[in-house]
């Protein structure tokens, strides 16, 4: 029999875990690297696998435990799961706010609680005794399906309530998700193996809730998010809805982090409208607002129509997804000479937003989606990125539509277009030849991660190659004032600012100039590798691709782009033309010959930062000597904080160690002009 001591180490580890969950998903806070988290979670396995008999299903290694099912059991809600009235302008939300006003007679403004309604699908979670034992889909609100063995794989969902009043039962209802990134990636791995790509995050999560085999389930990346009680015994039921949702999140559940109360129907649509704003920034899909009374004694008062409540409304946005007409499909060449299908389409309002052309990805998706010129498409647009189409609606197929074609000549250059073995891509011949690359490759130089030329945005570039004024990178430290400010819409002042910036760019870095050049698939972080191996430019220029491939980030394909970019005489000639314009930066000692500038010193990285994942942001001062650590104290040099920091910028403030935002980490990388 195991001893005592075995299971009190189990329970501590299980206790550590449970704690660092919450850390995680509940605060936005992860107090410890993911390796300490991954060395407990083993620790645990080991133990468990030497001791089954103290395995308990709450354990967080028994998330994927049960094998795939026949089918799902259909489960009664005790108290029905409600769905929400949608207003979808102002008017309604008014209307919404004086119906309620008038049926619990009040002249005050009425107090609501918000927060972003999440576009995944709802669900219901029963614990008893603090233990997750049922988890299950809305259906038809009296009954739906039991899910919980897949529920259980999602991580953000805790199988065992955590601080020291747990209720005797607690059911709460919330939205199962997908995250972007995680989409994204799902996505990339579905085409990966031919597999179903899925429209959106919505279907991506409902088609992986609904898997027979949780094991599935256990690799899609589902998060869930809690927004009401349903049923509370053992403890106080506090009387607003957002102190309802604050309990839930001391006993281990996530709750929207944007919840806030809100004291008159003006500020709910403030709310409103800053969310829509964040709407693109967000790492997850929302589809509107959700406005609840915020005592829950005006809430019981307001009570029900059919099977939604009077004292809740989603505010939806326009919609992102709409239907259109494929009107022509026409080929955009880009900096390495990929021909990119896009859709021009009949015009439509997506999301609040005309729109008339979209993506098409590449000829493979093309073909993959059976998509025809003439065809009904849908077509969506989702945060910040370029819409795309997602299918065709085949029923509105007629004959005669036609599969669009890869032209065999570069539209803009006519240069032959050929497609390289083992790829995706069609590419245009022409290099520098084609005028589309030459813009291309100007627009990314002068780009922010790149040479940061602040005033010399795309429009302006295609305007300057299209008069025949620049060429090449280099052209723009010859353009003079005369010439830009007799440019269309270029008042005399735009024309110094822009040469004022041209100037400041000649000031550089190494990495930053060898990022500006556009070589394929060197970004940021090989850039920087290279310039701290080589140095010096001449030394990558002359590298050979063996050599290459000895640099952190630098495999074979990337290498022989390097190479095959050097070799170009008219890469080489523009490169030393830049550099008598004056183009300069401070010189980088050899590694092995200095101590790394940032030696010595320790990070800890927390929040959004702009332009940077916390882990490049890890890696680039990693690179330059640093240590970098997930928890804050006296020895930390600094802490860099972006949006949304938490709690490490209050300990940091405590312990009096300094805060530096992403300008000042910008600064001190030297990543980005200062
Ligand atoms: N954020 C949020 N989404 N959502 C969906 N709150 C919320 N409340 C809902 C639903 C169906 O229903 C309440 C009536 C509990």
């Amino acid at each position: 029999m195991a001893s005592k001591k075995i299971q009190l180490e189990i329970n501590r580890l299980r206790d550590e875990i449970n704690l660092h969950n919450t850390q995680y998903y509940v605060l936005d806070d992860p107090q410890v690297s993911d390796q300490y988290y991954d060395q407990l979670l083993r620790k645990l396995q080991t133990l468990e696998k030497q001791f089954p008999g103290l395995i308990t299903t709450d354990s967080p290694t028994q998330r994927v435990g049960a094998e795939a099912s026949e089918q799902f059991e259909s489960v009664e809600h005790e108290v029905p799961m409600l769905s929400l009235d949608n207003a979808f302008d102002e008017a309604e939300m008014q209307a919404f706010n004086k119906r309620l006003s008038e049926l619990l007679s009040l002249e005050v403004s009425l107090q609501y609680c918000a927060e972003p309604k999440l576009d995944g699908l709802a669900v219901s979670l029963l614990y008893e005794q603090g233990q997750l034992v049922r988890a299950a889909t809305r259906g038809d609100g009296r009954s739906g399906e039991n899910i919980t063995t897949n529920v259980r794989t999602i991580k953000s969902v805790p199988l065992k309530l955590v601080g020291d009043k747990i209720p005797e039962l607690l059911e709460v209802r919330g939205e199962v998700y997908m995250p972007l990134k995680g989409f994204k990636q799902l996505n990339d791995r579905q085409r990966q193996h031919d597999n179903k790509i899925f429209a959106n995050p919505r279907n991506a999560a409902a088609g992986s809730l609904r898997q027979l085999d949780p094991k599935i389930t256990a690799s899609r990346p589902l998060a869930f998010c809690c927004y009401s009680i349903a049923q509370l015994l053992g403890t106080t039921l506090p009387d607003s809805q957002f102190d309802q949702m604050q309990l839930v999140k001391l006993l281990g559940l996530p709750i929207s982090p944007y919840i806030e109360k809100l004291n008159s129907i003006e500020a709910c649509s403030d709310y409103y409208h800053s969310m829509a704003d964040k709407r693109d920034f967000l790492s997850f899909e929302i589809d509107g607002v959700v406005f609840k009374l915020n005592k829950i004694s005006q809430q019981n008062k307001a009570g029900f129509v059919s099977r939604a409540p009077r004292w809740a409304i989603a505010r939806k946005f326009p919609a992102q997804e709409v239907m259109t007409t494929l009107l022509d499909v026409e080929f955009q060449v880009g900096r390495t000479g990929a021909l990119t299908p896009v859709a021009r389409l009949e015009p439509v309002e997506v999301g609040g937003v005309i729109v008339s052309n979209a993506t098409l990805h590449n000829m493979d998706e093309i073909n993959r989606k059976d998509i025809r010129i003439g065809d009904t498409v849908i077509v969506r647009r989702a945060g910040d990125v370029i819409p795309e189409v997602v299918s065709a609606v085949l029923k509105d197929r007629k004959a005669g539509f036609n599969k669009p074609e890869m032209p065999g000549a570069c539209p803009v250059c006519n240069s032959e277009v050929i497609q390289q073995e083992g790829q995706a891509a069609f590419r245009c011949t022409g290099g520098l030849v084609c005028a589309a690359q030459r813009k291309e490759a100007i627009k990314h130089f002068a780009s922010r991660k790149a040479m940061d030329i602040d005033g010399l945005g795309d429009k302006l570039v295609e305007q300057l190659v299209d008069l025949g004024l620049i060429d090449s990178i280099a052209d723009l430290y010859s353009l003079t004032l005369d010439q830009l400010s007799s440019m269309d819409r270029m008042a005399e002042k735009s024309a110094k600012n822009l040469l004022d910036a041209l100037e400041h760019s000649k000031q550089t870095t190494l990495p930053r100039f060898i990022y500006s050049l556009g070589i394929r698939e060197v970004g940021e972080a090989t850039a920087l590798a290279l310039a701290n191996y080589f140095t010096e430019l001449t030394a990558v220029e002359s590298a050979d691709e063996e050599t290459l491939v000895q640099v952190d980030d630098v495999g074979p394909v990337v290498a022989a782009n390097i190479v095959h970019f050097f070799d170009q005489a008219e890469n080489q000639h523009v490169i030393q033309r830049v550099i008598e314009a004056g183009l300069q930066w401070p010189d980088i000692e050899k590694v092995e010959d200095i101590d790394l500038p940032l030696k010595g010193t320790t990070y800890v990285i927390t929040g959004t930062l702009e332009n940077y994942s916390r882990q490049q942001a890890a890696e680039i001062l990693k690179k330059l000597g640093a240590k970098v650590s997930s928890s804050v104290s006296k020895k930390t040099t600094a802490v860099v904080a972006g949006d949304r920091p938490g709690s490490k910028v209050d300990k940091a403030n405590k312990l009096d160690v300094t805060v530096l935002d992403e300008k000042a980490f910008d600064e001190l990388t030297g990543n980005r002009h200062v």
